[in-house]
């Protein structure tokens, strides 16, 4: 019995990395050191927000971010840790993230990938002692190497992202990342400074019975969706919401569910933001075997119009989101 409690722990993310990118027989290395780099500005972070009630670095700046949302002071230091690991990492050439209006250039001209991210997802609940989460997309250039960074570099469907992930600061802090060949889950050991292989190949459950979405919103959306708030009621299913969207994806995907950010009467196009939000969770989604609708389309197939866009999402367990889109599809017939 004591066994099972004395596993041996498993690999280190470097090693991991390193040994993922031995199969990639034309790989450079700059892939891994990249997300080296976002594992490291991931530590800092986590050591952050853990102080967070000491160190007088909870609560809001007093000021909104480019989103109009009240920024956060963690925001704020998330945004500078990450923007500043992916500089010196020196793997980057430009950065979108939700917390700065413009494309950010690294001075990187000679490096071949560009970096999309929400540095902490979710970062009012902190003040609350509820998990948060940060988000990344990493996408091949388009332009040519030494030149500076450009639109067409970051408004890339998420179709062509070559690695994504999340970062989730719950009970334990874990890097969930794919770089299109599985999802695999790495658990922080604070007391050694690294990740560790916890959750290989994750796979999510085609059929799930939770649902994540923000009952006050019911009378705010559409017939159509009501109708699968209903279906979800009436087959009780149990209702998980917790206000921080990396938190109820990451069940979802260990649990099974579905996680829905419909358009309502205030965001018409949805809450959630396409670049650094809503493609890395789809492309994960699909990874392991889930689905991530829009109310039009795959989220992994939208052509980007804009950085900081938003788009409903509906994501998680593939069955749950098809009877959503279902739903959603006889209410337009209806019309
Ligand atoms: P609401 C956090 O602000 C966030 O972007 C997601 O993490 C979360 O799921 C959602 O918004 C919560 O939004 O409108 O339900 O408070």
């Amino acid at each position: 019995m004591l066994e099972k409690f004395t596993a041996p722990i498993g690999t280190a993310l470097d090693r991991f990395i390193a040994q993922k990118q031995e199969q990639f027989p034309f790989a450079t290395g700059e892939l891994s050191q990249l997300l080296r780099d976002i594992a490291l500005a991931a530590k800092i972070i986590n050591r952050e927000i853990n102080r967070a009630g000491l160190s007088g670095i909870e609560g809001s700046v007093g000021e909104e971010n480019v989103q109009g949302e009240n920024q956060q002071k963690l925001d704020v230091v998330a945004d500078v840790r990450f923007i500043r690991a992916l500089i010196k990492g020196e793997q980057t050439c430009g950065i979108i993230s939700e917390e700065d209006e413009n494309l950010i250039d690294t001075k990187n001209p000679k490096a071949k990938y560009v970096v999309a991210i929400d540095p902490l997802d979710g970062s009012s609940n902190i003040n609350v002692n509820v998990s948060v989460g940060t988000i990344f997309s990493i996408y091949r250039r388009r332009t040519s190497l030494n030149t500076p960074p450009t639109l067409e570099d970051m408004l890339q469907p998420g179709r062509d992202q070559i690695a994504a992930g999340y970062v989730l600061y719950g009970s334990s802090t874990m890097l969930v990342y794919s770089t299109g060949y599985g999802v695999n889950g790495f658990t922080y050991e604070p007391s050694l400074g690294e990740f560790f292989l916890s959750h290989p190949n994750i796979k999510m459950k085609e059929n799930g019975e939770i649902y994540s979405f923000n009952d006050g919103l019911y009378y705010q959306t559409s017939e159509g969706i009501r109708n699968f708030i209903e279906h979800c009621r009436k087959n009780q299913y149990s209702g998980r919401y917790i206000g921080s969207l990396v938190s109820d994806f990451h069940r979802n995907m260990l649990k099974g569910g579905m996680y829905l950010y419909p358009a309502t009467k205030k965001h018409t196009q949805g809450k959630l933001r396409l670049m650094y939000e809503c493609n890395a969770l789809a492309f994960l989604a699909e990874q392991a075997g889930g689905m991530a609708f829009s109310d039009k389309e795959r989220i992994l197939d939208i052509m980007p119009e804009s950085l900081h866009q938003r788009v409903p999402l509906f994501i998680g367990s593939k069955n749950m989101v098809k009877q959503c889109l279902q739903l959603l599809n006889e209410e337009g017939q209806e019309k």
